[in-house]
């Protein structure tokens, strides 16, 4: 670790990322050649699978650093980052140890910069980029006029509406002072009991106000709509599934785009096969990675349904191969840390989209293709749980050990006392901001 005398910041050194991965290195090897040589006899080219993975980078949210909590409580946890620096540090620390986290995703205003060429300058030393910026019209602002109680986009008072816009077009004029290239939009508008909505009249105002923001943005950015079915609102949400969503980003124009967030969906929605159809029409924008049991629990990713998270995936594959239609994803974690160690939690996210990844790069697209055709239901099934049931550990590990991350960043981040370094640098006691 090293830290510097005029400003405390915590950056591993590959040096000793090296020195740890020398413990596991042999068995390593040997586990890997073992699968490589599967694959080989498959007709599988484990570097070209090997480069997919060191090409997939993940934003994480500013928001997502400290501990989450819940309208019951929250249980702090020693050496939050306080600040965006502080924050942008703790994704340097994720960064090193993956060499996935390669990107941060700030929620305004929560996460204002104040000093940008600090900001700026803090990111390229970890090597991280600026994803998408998201606004915040679902809390006041302590000076703010209006109220978003009963909504922001959809209000029936003007005024309300106005300053909604307003902060979006902030948000992306500090998103581009940063370079990021790309605005997410998600409303918390909607109503709690039936009769509080004329559900028409809010629909037209939140396309009118998206509209406003769309034609505010610069040319080379993108618009991404996000969806939920309800919370904070539990009658009706006004962009309540990808249909709404679809048609309001239509209805922009030809930069925006649908949000999946994998939590924003009612139990047991099939939404491999909303990601499929999105990415047939070129919609699919951004995605939030996380996982639940009930509803937007914003559980580790691939902690609960590894397999539904590897369904999607396969459809994520086909269509990055097949829809040229589609832009480039914006891939973001959008988790809440309550009980674990947040940068624990977000490893294992990491390791999660990875290994998911991994798989779905393992199935024969064209043996699947053949039996779809032939309608051999059951050698379908067969073709996708070959692939599930591969352990493809070591082909993440030799993609992070190609990159001079760590052959095991859990394992590592405890070794080198990570969180007590924060600790003592932060005190117990720090806040982050966010949820
Ligand atoms: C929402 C949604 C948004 C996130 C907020 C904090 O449920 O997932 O993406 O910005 O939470
Ligand atoms: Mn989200
Ligand atoms: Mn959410």
């Amino acid at each position: 670790m090293l830290l510097c005398d005029n400003s405390l910041y915590m950056k591993i050194e590959k040096q000793q990322i090296g020195d740890l991965n020398k413990k596991s290195i042999i068995a390593h090897k040997a586990q890997f050649n073992f699968l490589a040589g599967q694959l080989t006899h498959l007709g599988i080219k484990s570097q070209q699978l090997i480069e997919r993975l060191k090409a997939f980078q993940v934003a994480i949210p500013s928001w997502a650093l400290g501990a989450g909590g819940t309208r019951f409580g929250r249980f702090s946890y020693g050496g939050e980052p306080s600040t965006l620096e502080q924050k942008i540090d703790d994704i340097g620390v994720l960064h090193a140890l993956t060499q996935s986290a390669g990107a941060v995703s700030l929620h305004i205003p929560w996460d204002t910069p104040e000093d940008y060429e600090a900001i700026k300058q803090k990111a390229a030393l970890h090597n991280i980029g600026f994803d998408a910026v998201n606004s915040n019209t679902f809390q006041d602002q302590p000076d703010a006029r209006q109220s978003y109680r009963f909504g922001s986009l959809s209000n029936v008072d003007q005024h309300v509406r106005e300053q909604a816009i307003h902060h979006n077009i902030e948000v992306i004029r500090i998103g581009k002072k940063l370079g990021s290239k790309s605005l997410t939009v998600w409303l918390a508008d909607g109503s709690n009991f039936p009769g509080q909505h004329n559900f028409q009249t809010a629909l037209q105002y939140t396309q009118t106000s998206l509209k406003i923001i769309y034609d505010s943005l610069p040319k080379d950015w993108k618009l991404y709509i996000e969806y939920k079915p309800y919370e904070p609102n539990f009658y009706s949400t006004v962009i309540q599934d990808w249909g709404t969503s679809f048609m309001l980003a239509k209805e922009c124009g030809a930069r925006a785009y649908t949000l999946v967030d994998l939590g924003h969906h009612l139990p047991n929605t099939n939404i491999e096969q909303i990601v499929a159809t999105l990415l047939h029409k070129g919609m699919l924008g951004g995605f939030h990675f996380n996982d639940s049991k009930y509803g937007d629990d914003d559980l580790t990713v691939g902690s609960i349904k590894p397999y539904t998270l590897f369904l999607i995936f396969n459809e994520l594959v086909y269509g990055m191969a097949k829809n040229p239609q589609n832009p480039e994803i914006a891939w973001m974690i959008d988790a809440s840390h309550n009980i674990k160690d947040p940068l624990e939690d977000l490893i294992q996210s990491l390791e999660a989209i990875l290994i998911a990844y991994a798989q779905a790069l393992l199935i024969d697209q064209q043996k699947l293709r053949a039996a779809q055709e032939a309608q051999d239901v059951a050698l379908c099934q067969e073709i996708l749980q070959t692939a599930y049931r591969t352990d493809v550990r070591p082909l993440v590990k030799e993609s992070r050990l190609q990159l001079h991350g760590a052959l095991d960043p859990l394992s590592a981040y405890r070794s080198l006392g990570i969180r007590q370094a924060l600790i003592n640098e932060r005190g117990k006691d720090a806040r982050a901001s966010g949820l």
